[in-house]
C-alpha cells in the first residue's frame, strides 16, 4: 500500500496531529485495491439491499452500520494514478485513488461520513446534488470552516433523493480539481419497482469525466491551467487504459456519466440507442425521452444512459470532439496533407534535431510510428485492435456485447469474432477514375514545397501543445 500511497512532508504530521483514541472510534478507512481496474460491484452486507454499480477502474466505499447510520471514512490524500501503462500521475484523490471511491447508499439512509484531510492544505467536501440539510453542504467558508491539514470532520445527513451524484472539494476548488479530487456517489431507490422513471438495469456502470494538464515527461498536473488541459480522461484513466464495459445481449445497461471538466462532451456510443434516462435532477419522465446516440454532458451535469444491448459486437464509445480522443503531443502542428516536405524537413532537422515528419498523408502513421517520447509520457494515438492500430487515446473505450455471459461478468471477453461475411472487405475488381464534370477541380495530387515562412510555426516547444 505505501508503494501506491504518495506522502508530502506536511502529511506526516497530519498523521501525527490525528490522536490514536480519536482514530480508535473512526471507521475504517478502506483502501484503493492495487490494480487501477473495475473492482467487482460491492454486494450490500447490511442496510437496505439494492443492485449495486460497476465502476470503471474504480471501486466502492465499503461502510460500517452503526446505531443506525451508514458510516464512510474518506480519506483526502496525494496519491499515484496510473493513467494507462507507461504513464503514472502525482495526484491528490481519496482513500488511494483518484477519483475516490464510489459512495452507494439508499433513499432514506442516514450516512456519517468522515473526512480526514491529509493534503498539505485545507479541504471540504461537496456532496453535489444532494438535498441536505444547508451546514452540511460542503462549501469551505461559506458552510462551514475549511478542513485545515490533519483534521477530521463529519458531515451527517439523510439522503433524500435517489439518483445520481458526485463529490467534490468546494475548498481552493481549481487547485483540488485540477489534482483529481473527485468521487461518483449513487442513491439506489428505496422502492425501486414504485419510483416512476426508474428501471432496474442488469449492468449500471459509471465513471466521471476528468481532465489533467501533465507536461510530456511530468507526472505532475499543472495547477494554474484553466482550459489547456492535455490529457481527457474517465476516472483518471486514458485509452488505451478505460476499462471495457462487458454486456450481455439482451442486457438493460445503463451508463452514468458525471463531467467534472472544464467543457463539454458529447458522448457517442456505436451501434445502439439510447435515452437520458436520468439527470442531475433525478429520473426522466418517460414520456419526455427520445432516442439518440450521443449525449452532450456539460460542465457540473450528470446522466444517466439507458439501452437494451441487443447488437453482439465491439461497440466504439467515446468523447465525439476528436482531440478528446488523443493523448497530450503534436497538436500545434500545421496542416500538412498533400505537401511533400522532405527537403524543408531535412533543413528544419538542422536546426530541430528530434523534429519529425507529420501529417504529409494525414496523421495515421501516428497511430503506428514509434515516436522518442519523453518518460512517463503516453503516445498521441495508441491502441490496438485485432485488425491493427486504433489511433486513439483519452477519452475512448470499447463496449463488447456477447452471447451467454454470467450475469456478474465484467471480464473483457477479447476480440469480437466477426460471423462469416460481416466485415467491410476490400473490392478487388477495376476501379476506373470517377468522371467529373468540366466544373469540378481536379483533386490535388501533391503541391510545391511550402515557403520556409509557412514552416517556420513548427518550434520544439509546440510539439507538446495542448488543446480544450
Ligand atoms: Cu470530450
Amino acid at each position: 500500500m505505501t508503494t501506491r500511497r504518495w506522502f508530502l512532508g506536511a502529511s506526516a504530521l497530519a498523521a501525527a496531529s490525528v490522536g490514536r483514541s480519536a482514530l480508535a472510534t473512526l471507521p475504517d478507512a478502506p483502501m484503493a485495491p492495487a490494480a487501477p481496474t473495475m473492482a467487482p460491484p460491492l454486494q450490500p452486507t447490511s442496510g437496505r439491499p439494492y443492485r449495486p454499480v460497476v465502476t470503471l477502474n474504480g471501486w466502492t466505499l465499503p461502510w460500517r452500520m452503526k446505531d443506525g447510520w451508514k458510516e464512510f471514512h474518506l480519506v483526502a490524500e496525494p496519491v499515484l494514478r496510473e493513467l494507462a501503462p507507461g504513464m503514472t500521475a502525482q495526484l491528490w484523490g481519496y482513500n488511494g485513488s483518484s477519483p475516490g471511491p464510489t459512495i452507494e447508499v439508499v433513499e432514506g439512509d442516514r450516512v456519517r461520513l468522515y473526512v480526514t484531510n491529509r493534503l498539505p492544505e485545507h479541504t471540504a467536501v461537496h456532496w453535489h446534488g444532494q438535498r441536505l440539510p444547508n451546514g452540511m453542504d460542503g462549501v469551505g467558508g461559506l458552510t462551514q470552516p475549511q478542513i485545515p491539514s490533519g483534521k477530521t470532520y463529519v458531515y451527517e445527513f439523510e439522503v433524500r433523493r435517489h439518483g445520481t451524484f458526485m463529490y467534490h472539494p468546494h475548498a481552493d476548488e481549481m487547485v483540488q480539481m485540477a489534482m483529481g479530487m473527485m468521487g461518483f456517489w449513487v442513491t439506489h431507490p428505496k422502492d425501486p419497482r414504485r419510483t416512476p422513471g426508474y428501471t432496474e438495469c442488469d449492468r449500471d456502470f459509471c465513471f466521471l469525466l476528468n481532465a489533467f494538464d501533465i507536461e510530456p515527461g511530468s507526472a505532475t498536473p499543472k495547477i494554474m491551467t484553466m482550459l489547456d488541459f492535455n490529457l481527457w480522461c474517465w476516472n483518471s484513466r486514458v485509452f488505451p487504459g478505460i476499462d471495457t464495459l462487458v454486456a450481455r445481449r439482451g442486457d438493460r445497461v445503463r451508463i452514468r456519466v458525471g463531467n467534472l471538466t472544464m467543457t463539454n462532451h458529447p458522448i457517442h456510443l456505436h451501434g445502439h440507442e439510447f435515452v437520458v434516462a436520468g439527470t442531475d435532477g433525478g429520473w426522466t419522465n418517460p414520456a419526455s425521452r427520445w432516442s439518440e446516440v450521443t449525449a452532450d454532458i456539460a460542465v457540473g451535469q450528470m446522466r444517466a444512459l439507458e439501452f437494451i444491448a441487443d447488437e453482439p459486437g465491439d461497440w466504439a464509445m467515446h468523447c465525439h470532439k476528436s482531440h478528446h480522443t488523443m493523448n497530450a503531443m503534436g497538436h500545434d502542428v500545421p496542416t500538412m496533407i498533400g505537401v511533400d516536405h522532405r527537403e524543408v524537413v531535412r533543413k528544419i532537422q538542422k536546426l530541430v534535431p528530434d523534429y519529425m515528419v507529420m501529417g504529409e498523408r494525414g496523421m495515421a502513421d501516428m497511430g503506428e510510428m514509434e515516436m522518442p517520447l519523453p518518460d512517463n509520457t503516453l503516445p498521441m494515438m495508441t491502441g490496438r485492435g485485432p485488425f491493427g492500430p486504433l489511433e486513439m487515446g483519452g477519452m475512448f473505450t470499447v463496449f463488447k456485447v456477447r452471447d451467454g455471459l454470467a450475469r456478474n461478468d465484467y471480464r473483457d471477453p477479447g476480440p469480437f469474432q466477426h460471423p462469416e461475411g460481416t466485415v467491410a472487405y476490400e473490392w478487388k475488381g477495376a476501379a476506373p477514375e470517377p468522371a467529373r464534370g468540366a466544373a469540378a477541380p481536379e483533386p490535388a495530387r501533391g503541391a510545391a514545397a511550402p515557403s520556409p515562412a509557412t514552416l517556420r510555426a513548427v518550434k520544439p516547444g509546440a510539439a507538446h501543445g495542448h488543446h480544450r
